[in-house]
């Protein structure tokens, strides 16, 4: 249909809570652009090292269509060394207070310390992603609770530095869930309501390549636990595996990934490229929405 315009009927919203008495209320999956602040991080790490470079970064994955923005100073890549609470605050709040003024998406900060998630609430942040799910800090869940932030409880098994070692499960999908689920009881009891909490599996966090495409297939299990569930599998060295591809040349395997990832119920997609990513959720949410019931068509 030449000259058609397609527009997206609305669909049965969904919402979670941020900090700050705001709420994200979405009927598609979400777009979270990945900012590192890092010398290091496995992909993009010493291209955003200064301040002004992230945050130039960052608006233009706004531009591109990020739905949130996730800021992060510490490298999680197998192998990585923790970097200290100095360091980490120093790279971080710069970068996330000059955004906080520019930009109207929510920010997230990608920590697992509970002084640093405080400090990047304070200046402006709602969401804390912590790839711990509040184990290695014990400060942080009263930090979310307190401050009413969203909260990304992810799995791992082990820590960055040996994750990668000799991961072994029974079934993945199963002890991820009860994990999981044992992690939203913890955030709870300590005063985080469910509207505020966020899952995600932890792709390539102490996963052989059979685990992770297990919990890619097997997705909507974890929607089950009813909260919305996050997926990263943005340039992971599981895509690089399947492809012999170097970092650089991974965006197609992730574009894979995200597809599927929504198609079994991801809500929140974290990627690098947002542009492409962007394009790759709207289509994959048109098909398992059923186009001829999702989609209205009008003649330009
Ligand atoms: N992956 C990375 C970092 N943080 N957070 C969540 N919730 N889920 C993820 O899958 C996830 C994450 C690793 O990616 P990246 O930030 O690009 O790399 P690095 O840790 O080397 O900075």
């Amino acid at each position: 249909m030449d000259g058609a315009a397609v527009q997206m009927l609305p669909l049965p919203h969904k919402a979670f809570f941020l900090a700050g008495g705001r709420e994200i209320q979405y009927c598609r999956p979400l777009v979270m652009g990945i900012v590192n602040v890092t010398p290091d991080s496995f992909y993009d790490g010493g291209r955003y090292n200064l301040p002004e470079q992230a945050v130039a970064h960052a608006l233009e994955l706004v531009e591109q269509g990020a739905d949130i923005l996730d800021i992060g100073a510490e490298s999680t890549r197998p192998g990585a060394y923790p970097v200290s609470q100095e360091d980490e605050l120093a790279r971080l709040i710069p970068v996330i207070t000059d955004l906080a003024r520019r930009v109207t998406v929510p920010i997230s900060v990608d920590t697992s310390k509970a002084a640093v998630a405080q400090s990047a609430l304070n200046a402006g942040a709602c969401i804390v992603n912590d790839v711990s799910a509040l184990r290695w800090d014990q400060a942080m869940a009263s930090v979310v609770a307190q401050s009413g932030a969203a909260v990304v409880l992810m799995h791992m098994q082990g820590a960055p530095r040996t994750m990668q070692h000799a991961p072994r499960y029974g079934d993945v999908v199963t002890e991820v869930a009860t994990f999981l689920h044992e992690r939203i009881q913890v955030a709870e009891a300590a005063g985080i309501s469910k509207a505020r909490i966020i899952l995600d599996p932890g792709l390539g966090f102490g996963k052989l390549l059979e685990h992770n495409l297990e919990l890619l297939n097997r997705l909507s299990d974890l929607t089950k636990l009813d909260c919305p569930v996050l997926v990263g599998p943005s340039r992971k060295a599981f895509i690089g595996h399947l492809l012999d591809r170097s970092v650089e040349h991974r965006e197609w395997g992730t574009a894979a990934a995200v597809a599927l990832a929504v198609d079994r119920g991801a809500a929140i997609l974290r990627v690098h490229d947002v542009a492409m990513m962007a394009d790759v959720v709207k289509v994959a949410t048109a098909v398992r929405s059923n186009m001829p019931k999702g989609v209205q068509e009008h003649d330009a």
